[in-house]
């Protein structure tokens, strides 16, 4: 393991260089010696982001809204990542909690976070079967009703942070794991064009923001990832606006590193779509010890080499970058140790291992990939 520390106390130095002593005072950011904060515009070790955007790509970690209270979780997310993407504050429960009444309070936070610290932002997620609000799920509607709904809530969302994200996951886990759509609620009611009319109604809202399809265990090439496969040539022939495909990346060792997982990336970029890993984490059996972390080094290698091989892989997103905060342990009992960092915020072997790959590639003559 090397020096998280150290890494990020450079890049805060880099701050309060740039900040002046005073302000680098009232911000907390004082504790490092003055002559360090003199020299280091030369020395700054390089973040992830520094090297994957070296790469034409960026590097990413999810935020939610409570973790912004953890002073020093949110300021080395905003010194070591270029983009971020907020875990809950966009979800339709939280944006729509009663029928055409919106709520953007807790998104605004985390766009106004990933201002002041330079991210770019990503959408999650307009149309999911999780997290709706009860007078959604419990409603009874006609198609058209539905269809309104649903076209409104799409409409206010992306016209409300227009120019503030730079891509939406419109419609999120979609498919099963057999490559069938899954029975959600707009499923049943509108068909499987509601993802067509989804995309349609987002693009005509902004124009320009990059519009994906999101899900996980899509990594490997099989029947779920076939799936979208299938339906993303399709919506192509179709004209329907479709930017990206993104693979959350929810790994486990236990389950074995996702088979053909480049030349997967490489089918989806054929069809001329960007495609990104939107959610990346790499979960063990607990407890983690030296073998496992290894690997899980290992793999994050892996993933960020097939990221790096594939000129449409625009970028990578840890879905949180630290053991002190994930969704994991509560959803997977026994499980947990993911991220690349640990509980408090040291480098795990796995932070080496993403930065010893971002930093071959960004290494002229290595820095061309495609
Ligand atoms: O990280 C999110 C967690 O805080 C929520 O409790 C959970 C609710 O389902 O959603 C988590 O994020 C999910 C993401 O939105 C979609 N892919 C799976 C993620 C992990 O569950």
């Amino acid at each position: 393991m090397t020096l998280p520390v150290q890494r990020t106390r450079t890049r805060t130095c880099a701050r309060a260089a740039a900040l002046g002593l005073t302000a680098a005072l009232a911000l907390g950011l004082a504790g490092m010696p003055a002559a360090h904060a003199g020299t280091e515009r030369h020395h700054r070790a390089a973040t992830l982001d520094d090297l994957a955007q070296k790469t034409g790509r960026y590097y990413g970690s999810a935020v939610d809204n409570p973790e912004l209270a953890d002073t020093a979780y949110a300021d080395l997310l905003g010194t070591e990542f270029g983009a971020t993407t907020p875990g809950n504050a966009m979800k339709w429960e939280s944006t729509e909690p009663q029928r055409g009444v919106f709520d953007f309070t807790a998104g605004d936070e985390i766009v106004n976070y990933a201002r002041a610290n330079g991210l770019k932002l990503r959408g999650h997620t307009l149309l999911w079967h999780n997290q709706l609000p009860g007078w959604l799920t419990s409603g009874t509607w006609t198609p058209d009703e539905l269809r309104s709904i649903l076209k409104n809530h799409i409409t206010t969302e992306v016209k409300h942070f227009k120019g503030k994200v730079f891509a939406w996951d419109v419609a999120n886990e979609i498919m099963n794991e057999d490559g069938t759509y899954r029975e959600s609620i707009f499923y049943k009611t509108l068909g499987p064009g509601y993802i067509a009319d989804a995309l349609r109604w987002a693009h005509a809202a902004d124009p320009k923001v990059k519009l994906y399809l999101n899900d996980y265990n899509v990594e490997a090439i099989g029947p779920k990832s076939d799936a979208y496969y299938t339906l993303i040539k399709q919506l192509k022939a179709d004209r329907v606006p479709i930017d990206g495909f993104g693979l959350q990346g929810h790994l486990a060792l236990q389950y074995g590193f996702p088979s053909g997982l480049k030349e997967n990336l490489q089918r989806f970029a054929a069809l001329r779509v960007d495609v990104a890993f939107t959610e990346l984490d790499i979960r063990m059996n607990l407890p983690s010890d030296t073998a496992k972390l290894t690997q899980q080094a290992d793999w994050y290698r892996q993933v960020t080499d097939a990221c790096l091989a594939v000129k449409r892989c625009v970028g990578i997103t840890v879905w949180g970058y630290s053991d002190r905060h994930s969704w994991i342990p509560a959803v997977f009992p026994g499980e947990g140790a993911a991220l690349p960092w640990d509980e408090n915020l040291a480098h795990k072997p796995a932070y080496d291992a993403i930065h010893d790959a971002l930093a071959a590639a960004a290494a002229p003559p290595h820095g061309k990939n495609g």
